[in-house]
């Protein structure tokens, strides 16, 4: 069969930052498994660039018998765009073949696929769409399968992403050389914090690629692609501390040591494991620290104390380990005590950078839930996601989300303008009314134009 396999394009303004352009790594797999089966596979990135091929003579000229579609709830005005397409020119009797869609969206808001999509993948893609693609499937829903054994899975399609025109992002801020490539190897997370839609989409078992198999990837993409550096981008990297360390064993007697960053959580953390992954090249960590409020920690289930976020960054800092922490302010039942105690947390500990991002209830996390059910949000946009009434009033993002300029302040905000900004933030935010009533009341581009020319201002 021909798969077309796309994604879809960013929104031209979101609440969440569109501006980083990886590889689509799930996308890969499918990619992969497909090839490895025997299907001829095309590849369009519309998040990357736009690229209209429903527009065009595309699915014909290559005889695409199915588009397969990844779909994020951020893009997802984007994915109805293509459905429709697509579907327009089987409605004009110009192309005959099948659309699928899959991604984290089909987990958490299955009802709102469109009825002209013919599958509807949740969960995991690999097994479901051979199963579409060879004529197994028997539901227009089908759950996929689980990977048990990641290690069985052939790498991502890297040979398609790395010479994609245009380029994917292959830098990172902490190496010098490039390029750095991204690796997915694992899924799930075992913990629930009610912020994060993870569970929602993948579950609490964490399933991981050996250290041995994520090792010899590695081999691979320095052979082959001349690779310098690998950013895990993943949710929870060193979930489990013992592949973690069989994994540095394998650097550690490496001559030709990688350099890599990963995201995680402060805890479990020991120091000896930090000392082993600083030996073993690692040179940035992505740290979920949320608040550093106790009771906040609590509320939002995050198993950390304020002493693991603590320990954490000062080890970091004695082993040369650069950290990029994450914050998030404005979560159910936070308080204004509780936010001066992140900051003042942040202003102690100097992290190399400090991301704020103001909460906004993402469908698939517990928050979601609790917010629909009890009706604790001023405004729910056309994508379902919801915003509390503190969301304006804290809205540190407000100017990313309404600037027509790329400028995203929340974003791997370096420390010495978090504090003017938080500020800044706090005092420009009340002067307006909550969410809903912006956009009841003001036109946009008046807002927009009010925010942008501010910040403007501030950071000249
Ligand atoms: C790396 C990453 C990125 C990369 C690459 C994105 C990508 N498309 O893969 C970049 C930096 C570009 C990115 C950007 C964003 N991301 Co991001 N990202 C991730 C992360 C950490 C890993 C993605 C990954 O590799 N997963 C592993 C692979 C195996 O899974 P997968 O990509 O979902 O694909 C599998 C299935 O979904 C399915 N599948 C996927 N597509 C299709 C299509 C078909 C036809 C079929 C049958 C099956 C199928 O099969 C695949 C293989 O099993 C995830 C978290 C996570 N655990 O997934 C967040 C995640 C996907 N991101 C998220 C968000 C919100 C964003 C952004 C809005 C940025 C932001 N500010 O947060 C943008 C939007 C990007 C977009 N294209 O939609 C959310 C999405 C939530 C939602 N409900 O949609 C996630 C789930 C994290 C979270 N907070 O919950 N992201
Ligand atoms: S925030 Fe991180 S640790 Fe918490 S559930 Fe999500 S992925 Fe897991």
């Amino acid at each position: 069969m021909n798969v077309l396999l796309t994604t879809s394009p960013a929104p031209a303004k979101s609440p969440f930052f569109c501006n980083e352009k990886r590889f689509p790594l799930g996308v890969g797999f499918l990619l992969s498994v497909l090839r490895r089966a025997g299907h001829k596979v095309y590849f369009i990135d519309n998040f990357l660039k736009l690229t209209r091929f429903w527009e065009d003579d595309f699915l014909m000229r290559k005889e695409i018998d199915f588009v397969g579609i990844y779909a994020s709830t951020i893009c997802f005005n984007g994915t109805k765009e293509i459905i429709s397409g697509c579907d327009g020119l089987r409605k004009s009797g110009r192309w005959r073949g099948k659309i699928m869609v899959g991604g984290p969206h089909t987990s958490v808001d299955i009802e709102s696929i469109p009825p002209p999509v013919d599958f509807i993948v949740r969960g995991e893609g690999e097994h479901a769409i051979l199963d579409i693609v060879e004529d197994r499937a028997l539901t227009k829903i089908v759950d996929g399968k689980r990977v048990e054994k990641l290690d069985e899975l052939p790498p991502p399609a890297y040979d398609i992403f790395a010479n994609h025109q245009p380029p994917y992002e292959n830098t990172v801020e902490c190496f010098p050389d490039n390029p750095v490539f991204t690796m997915n190897t694992s899924r799930g997370c075992p913990y629930t914090c009610k912020f994060c839609s993870v569970q929602g989409v993948w579950g609490r078992k964490y399933r991981m690629f050996s250290a041995e198999r994520v090792y010899e990837d590695i081999k691979w993409l320095q052979k082959d692609f001349g690779v310098k550096g690998i950013y895990f981008r993943e949710d929870n990297f060193t979930a489990s501390l013992p592949r973690v360390d069989q994994f540095c064993e394998k650097l550690l007697m490496d001559h030709n040591q990688i350099k890599w960053l990963c995201e995680t959580r402060v805890k479990p953390l020991p120091k000896e494991i930090l000392k082993t992954m600083a030996r073993a090249g690692c040179k940035w960590l992505y740290l979920g620290c949320e608040s550093g409020s106790q009771r906040v920690l609590d509320k939002i289930d995050k198993r950390i104390t304020v002493d693991d976020i603590r320990n954490v960054i000062n080890w970091c800092k004695e082993l040369g380990i650069k950290c990029y922490t994450s914050w998030i302010i404005g979560t159910p039942g936070e308080e204004e005590s509780d936010r001066a105690a992140t900051f003042s947390l942040i202003d102690e500990l100097k992290p190399f950078s400090a991301g704020i991002h103001v909460f906004i209830g993402l469908p698939g996390s517990v928050f979601y839930h609790e917010m629909l059910n009890n009706r604790q949000y001023v405004y729910k946009d056309d994508l379902g996601l919801l915003y509390s009434s503190d969301w304006n009033k804290l809205a540190i993002r407000l100017p990313a989300y309404l600037a027509e300029d790329k400028f995203c302040p929340s974003q791997t905000l370096p420390f010495r303008f978090y504090k003017k900004l938080v500020q800044y933030a706090l005092k420009f935010g009340e002067k307006y009314p909550p969410m809903g009533s912006i956009l009841k009341k003001c036109s946009r581009s008046e807002v927009i134009t009010a925010c942008s020319n501010q910040l403007v201002k501030l950071f000249n």
